[in-house]
């Protein structure tokens, strides 16, 4: 518990389709490298053991940026491989039980679609809440109506932990993301499949950092 916000500041979530060429280890080397604050290691289709085995390989890239590395949904993969924590959806493992398993010490993202799941989220129990997809995007094929940055304000203002925003952002949406309020951007295809994701994710921080003065 009691995260450090700048963590949350740009926040790769991997996806192993769109890194495909490139391979997810080397994009996370290249993003941590260009800026990236956190990453969480997102794929659905994998096994435990498929998701422990890469956890282990992206462990000391991202520790040696001293970058916190979580896993999406899967909280066995993320106790063995003892990463830094677990990011649970609303249809996942409930955060109450998630944060039981995990313990005190570790992250627990939340991910958010509503107001009202927004003041729900209890504070003592989840470390920042993932806010989105503030617009449609082909990464999640099930991903709930976009809200737009409205939407985003809202929820953050609702929210009684720290917060980032995901879904379709681009570097020309980084100011719009933090006049929301949030404390960072998460994205996916902005980093992954990107001819040069260090290029990708050091122009990403460039504009970040330019906002947080
Ligand atoms: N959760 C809400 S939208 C999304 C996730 C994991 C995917 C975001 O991907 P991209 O490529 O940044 O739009
Ligand atoms: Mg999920």
């Amino acid at each position: 518990m009691a995260i450090d916000p700048n963590i949350l500041k740009l926040y790769l979530v991997t996806d192993p389709h769109l890194c495909a060429q490139l391979g997810v280890e080397k994009t996370v080397e290249a993003a941590v490298r260009g800026g990236v604050s956190m990453v969480q290691l997102r794929d659905k289709d994998a096994s435990t053991a498929d998701r422990i085995a890469l956890a282990t390989r992206l462990k000391p890239i991202c520790a040696q940026y001293q970058v916190p590395l979580v896993i999406n949904d899967d909280v066995e993969a993320a106790l063995q491989s003892d990463v830094d924590g677990v990011h649970v959806g609303q249809g996942d493992m409930a955060a109450s039980l998630a944060r039981t398993k995990i313990g005190t010490d570790k992250i627990l993202g939340l991910s958010v679609e509503t107001v009202e799941a927004a003041k729900q989220t209890p504070s003592n129990i989840v470390d920042y809440i993932g806010i989105g997809p503030i617009y449609p995007t082909p990464t999640k094929s099930d991903h709930k109506p976009p809200i737009g940055f409205d939407g985003l304000a809202t929820i953050c203002a609702a929210s009684p932990v720290y917060t980032v925003a995901i879904g379709g952002l681009k570097i020309t949406d980084c100011a719009r993301v933090m006049a929301a309020g949030v404390n960072g951007m998460a994205v996916v295809s902005a980093i992954c499949g990107q001819d040069n994701p260090y290029d990708a994710a050091a122009g990403l921080r460039r504009s970040l950092d330019a906002l947080f003065i």
